[in-house]
């Protein structure tokens, strides 16, 4: 029988030789990453002038959120160096999938979750998967300082937050994929920021293969804050970070620095979008492309929408437009970062109330088909 399909999939068989994983690493895979460049006809003629937009679905990894990308080859690595036990703060994506990865591996997960502020989706991912989920009384920031403490007190487990390079090593393969797909990087990349690992990400990615000749530009990085939760873009610490977008609920990024580089060396910049221009652009992108992300996601979407609406440089809400002197058929990528599965509450609150179940018959049917 040829095995050989049995590990020829996920981000460490694809991507190994830029990946920090030797022979003697023990390979840790659910077959993450390969996602789906998904063209969007309708977003690309918002845009016009010849412009294409393309989304890049990371919902469709086997947790269902970019993280898995990372977190193969930060377990991986915590399995190569004996590690028994795993933590994590998270906004429930990281926990979601650090809790899948552990269970693979056979090793225990903690995860430390701001108490309230979890999709429901993500938490039972942690749960089912078996991980020691803890809720504390406060919010992400306070999580992942606790989650530092654990490190520095020496205690027996791997910390597998994105201040492990080894995630950031394993994300930046997705641009590896988009430069693959479009055979050139695109001329902007939009996404949303939370802890700023993945825009940090993307840009070591998107530089690796233009470093190899593999592209011969590289992209605009243009990332999105909840505009409760934007420390990068007001350039200081919010210490109550406040988004419906529970996923980028976060006051004090971990990768600020790298991020500001990105945005910084790429010519791209940070701007906010409202709550409601999130819940707009989730709505949009599952009615009009039949994409369904959670909220957080929408972040990159709705920023492109921002853009296209001001159109206009600077003005006291949008930072300097990405979409000023943009080429004319130029590529934008969108990354959407997690599946809308996750939370499905978010979606029921904002009102898609059903109506009143009607008799199960062909007459009420037939009435109702016109
Ligand atoms: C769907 O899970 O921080 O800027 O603890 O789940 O790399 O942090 C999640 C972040 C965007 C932001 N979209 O990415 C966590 C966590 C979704 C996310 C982000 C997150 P970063």
């Amino acid at each position: 029988m040829d095995r050989s399909f049995l590990n020829d999939r996920g981000v460490i068989a694809r991507w190994r030789p830029f990946l920090p994983v030797t022979d003697a690493t023990p390979v840790v895979s659910l077959n993450e990453g390969s996602t789906p460049l998904i063209h969007s006809p309708r977003l690309s003629q918002i845009v016009g002038r010849g412009c294409r937009v393309f989304l890049k679905y990371e919902g469709l990894n086997p947790t269902g959120s970019f993280k898995d990308r990372g977190m193969t080859v930060a377990i991986s690595k915590a399995l190569e160096a004996g590690a028994k036990a795993v933590i994590c703060a998270s906004t429930g994506n990281t926990s979601a999938s650090a809790a899948a990865y552990a269970a693979r591996a056979g090793i225990a997960c903690y995860v430390l979750l701001p108490a309230g502020k979890i999709a429901l989706g993500k938490l039972v991912q942690g749960m089912v998967h078996g991980a020691r989920c803890v809720t504390i009384d406060g919010n992400f920031d306070d999580a992942l300082r606790l989650v530092r403490q654990a490190a520095d007190s020496g205690a027996p487990v791997a910390v597998v937050n994105s201040i492990n390079p080894h995630r950031i090593e394993g994300q930046k393969t997705a641009a590896f994929e988009i430069i693959e797909d479009l055979g050139e990087a695109p001329d902007a990349h939009f996404l949303p920021v939370g802890n700023a690992g993945n825009i940090s990400a993307y840009w070591r990615g998107y530089n690796e293969f233009h470093a190899l000749g593999r592209s011969t530009k590289l992209p605009r990085m243009v990332g999105f804050q909840a505009a409760g939760a934007a420390p990068i873009f007001h350039g200081k610490v919010v210490e109550q970070p406040e988004t419906v977008a529970s996923a980028i609920r976060i006051g004090n990024p971990a990768s600020w620095e790298m991020a500001t580089a990105a945005v910084r060396d790429s010519h791209g910049t940070v701007d906010i979008v409202t709550d409601e221009e999130i819940l707009s652009a989730q709505r949009w992108l599952a009615a009009n492309e039949g994409i369904f992300v959670e909220p957080a996601s929408a972040a990159s979407v709705a920023g492109l929408l921002k853009c296209t609406r001001h159109g206009q440089p600077a003005s006291e809400v949008c930072a300097p437009c990405p979409l000023r002197q943009f080429p004319d058929e130029g590529v934008i990528v969108c990354t959407v970062t997690g599946h809308g599965l996750k939370d499905a509450d978010t979606v029921l609150k904002g009102g898609a109330p059903l109506d009143a179940p009607i008799q199960a018959t062909w007459e009420a049917i037939s009435a109702l088909l016109g």
